[in-house]
């Protein structure tokens, strides 16, 4: 089982309906496939996609550290020398979903060995999760019809608005039009990505007090350091930090500090090796967590929901599974499908993903 290879493969997949938000918007999925070979002939795969409006990795940039650092440091490696492997990784301050992407493949390559899935090694809490369809910003008219698509297509009930404009008007009234057209059929809850300053946060969660949202994310920046711990404090739903948080020294700083009530765990961002380490953090200080989405394609929701369902805490809430819905196309041989509301968690071995090679060398860049 040991490593003898670490390849990163550029591919982009055009977005049907592009997702806009407060930091950035995304047309193209230009992310890098991951794979890790061993000695035995065994392959794990991840992808990683780079956000460089929020962390700062480009595709190009991801490409160069794991061929540059990563693969080199890890070659050699048995599969089950996990801190080893951890360690070399975490030596490398930032380029979260590079060695995310990495970490995933080899847990992916891990299960296949062992003849395990993911969910099983991680925790084997249950096999799938209920899903969390995230809406951007649009006419609430077009946010009301995406929503009301998604329940009748896929059983969707859990919606997350992304917020953050100026005036805070603008995405009051997409939250209002959505309560105002299910009633209390749907649950609601709003994602500012930093957009707003701590004082607008107060005011547009103080206009919306009568919607009943359950959760407001990341409204302002971590960095307004007591403005932030001011509006946690006088807010009556848990407030989630999600870039804010890309490591466990993160989630400790932010939630002792008072600034976040709750954390969102991507496996975009932390693996499946850190993200464990945030779940049993959030577990050990009894916070609300949530399975978030890093806008990933299919491979990577599902080493998302392979992760949310391992665990009682992290599969306790929806988890946003559904961003994969809105690309054109994808590479995954038997395509991802939500039903009744729930996605599930492939039975392995390992994340039970395998690769349409036709689909692979359409959308692969070299
Ligand atoms: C989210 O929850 O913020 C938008 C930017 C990013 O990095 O992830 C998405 C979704
Ligand atoms: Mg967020």
């Amino acid at each position: 089982m040991k490593i003898t290879h670490v390849e990163a493969i550029p591919f982009a997949i055009p977005y049907r309906k592009p997702l806009r938000f407060a930091s950035g918007e995304v047309h193209v999925a230009e992310h890098v496939l991951v794979r890790v070979t061993t000695d035995d002939g065994v392959v794990g795969v991840a992808e990683a996609p780079p956000r460089p409006f929020t962390y700062g990795e480009t595709q190009g940039g991801i490409i160069s550290v794991i061929d540059g650092i990563f693969a080199p440091q890890l070659q050699g490696l048995d599969l089950m020398e996990r801190e080893q492997i951890h360690g070399r990784l975490a030596r490398t301050v930032g380029n979260p979903t590079a060695k995310s992407a990495i970490d995933m493949a080899i847990w992916d390559a891990l299960g296949q060995s062992l003849g395990y899935s993911v969910t099983e090694l991680l925790g084997g809490y249950t096999d799938r999760m209920r899903v969390t369809h995230m809406l951007g910003f649009d006419e609430p008219a077009v946010m009301v019809a995406e929503a009301e698509r998604m329940r009748d297509q896929y059983g969707i009930s859990t919606f997350k608005v992304k917020v953050g404009r100026h005036p805070f008007t603008l995405d009051t009234a997409g939250v209002r039009a959505l309560r105002e057209h299910f009633g209390s059929t749907i649950e609601l809850y709003v994602d500012g990505n930093r957009g707003w300053s701590a004082s607008e946060s107060a005011r547009a969660m103080r206009e919306m007090s009568d919607l009943g949202l359950t959760l407001a994310e990341e409204l302002c920046p971590a960095d307004d350091v007591l403005g932030r711990r001011w509006l946690v404090q006088q807010l009556d739903v848990p407030f989630v930090a999600d870039e804010s948080v890309a490591t466990p020294a993160e989630v400790t700083r932010e939630l002792l500090g008072g600034s976040a009530t709750a954390v969102s765990i991507k496996t975009a961002r932390t693996g499946f090796t850190t993200s464990r380490r945030v779940h049993h953090l959030a577990e050990g200080l009894g916070i609300e967590v949530v399975m978030g989405n890093q806008i990933d394609g299919q491979l990577g929701s599902l080493c998302s929901v392979a992760f949310g369902a391992a665990f009682e805490l992290t599969s306790r809430r929806p988890g946003e599974l559904s961003n994969f819905l809105d690309m054109s196309d994808d590479l995954l041989a038997e395509p991802l499908e939500i039903h009744g509301g729930e996605l599930v968690a492939r039975s392995g071995p390992g994340l039970g993903a395998e690769l349409d090679p036709d689909k692979l060398a359409h959308y692969r860049q070299n």
